[in-house]
């Protein structure tokens, strides 16, 4: 742990925890805020889709199955929704707050291409993203599609069926492949052991001298190719 006068010149890092749905990322966001704050950190904790902006709430009625979107339509709300937080996230990790985010572009570009419409591919869901705030740190919580299923409120919001799920999965995989800073955690265990990999996998960040850096901005995807990180 480094000294408050430290901790204080350097910003703060940008945690992304993304996951298929039910991978409990809420539940890790809200315990990896209090394990930051009990350590002296300056910490936020937000959330993708914000439900509560004008743009969120059309987001929330299109989740819920009270309004109909298309899906391009769609996609770019998601991204705007990002777009209308972007700045505040850039002063807050300038002035040494660090910000944990709570499902983020990757969701945004992969449910998208996970509706398999002709002309929106990953690489055509991915564009608006760029130029946000690149994240320090991407956790990706895994999950069988099955044990997601067993846990609480599932098959509730649109998205929530075995199908598009199981597309899901395979997107995420795919454009995993084609990103760096992405550690992979097996989230079908009891709350607490996940929560222990997550906060090892901060701190590791956390001591990382990236941080020494201003915070960089999302780029276009890397062509395809390489190996594919183990989500099973
Ligand atoms: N979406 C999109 O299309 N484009 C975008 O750009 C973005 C999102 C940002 C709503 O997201 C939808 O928006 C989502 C993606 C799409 N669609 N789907 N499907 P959301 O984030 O608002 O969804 P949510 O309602 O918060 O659900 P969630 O995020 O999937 O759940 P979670 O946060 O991963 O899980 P949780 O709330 O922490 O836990 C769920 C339950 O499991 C709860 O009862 C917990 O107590 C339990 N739980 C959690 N962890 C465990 C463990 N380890 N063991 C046992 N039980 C557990
Ligand atoms: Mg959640």
């Amino acid at each position: 742990m480094s000294s408050s006068a430290e901790r204080s010149a350097r910003r703060g890092a940008l945690i992304v925890v993304e996951g298929l749905d039910r991978a409990g990322k809420s539940s890790q966001c809200e315990m990896l805020q209090t394990y930051l704050a009990e350590r002296g950190h300056d910490v936020k904790y937000i959330r993708f889709p914000d439900r509560t902006t004008p743009i969120g709430k059309l987001i929330d009625a299109y989740l819920r199955g009270s309004a109909d979107q298309n899906d391009h339509s769609i996609h770019l709300l998601f991204s705007a929704n990002r777009w209308e937080l972007a700045k505040s996230m850039q002063r807050d990790i300038a002035a040494g707050i660090s910000i944990v985010v709570d499902r983020y572009s990757y969701s945004g570009a992969v449910y998208s291409a996970a509706k398999a419409n002709p002309t929106l591919s990953l690489d055509w869901a991915w564009q608006p993203e760029i130029g946000l705030p690149q994240p320090d740190l991407c956790l990706f919580l895994n999950i069988s599609t099955e044990a997601a299923a067993q846990r609480g409120g599932f098959g509730e919001e649109r998205y929530e069926n075995e199908k598009m799920q199981t597309r899901v999965r395979e997107i995420f995989r795919a454009l995993f492949d084609r990103q760096d800073k992405v550690c992979v955690i097996d989230a079908g265990r009891a709350l607490d052991e996940v929560a222990k990999d997550v906060h090892i996998a901060v701190e590791k960040c956390f001591v990382n001298s990236s941080r020494n850096e201003p915070l960089g901005t999302l780029g276009p995807l890397a062509p395809r190719a390489g190996s594919v990180p183990s989500l099973s």
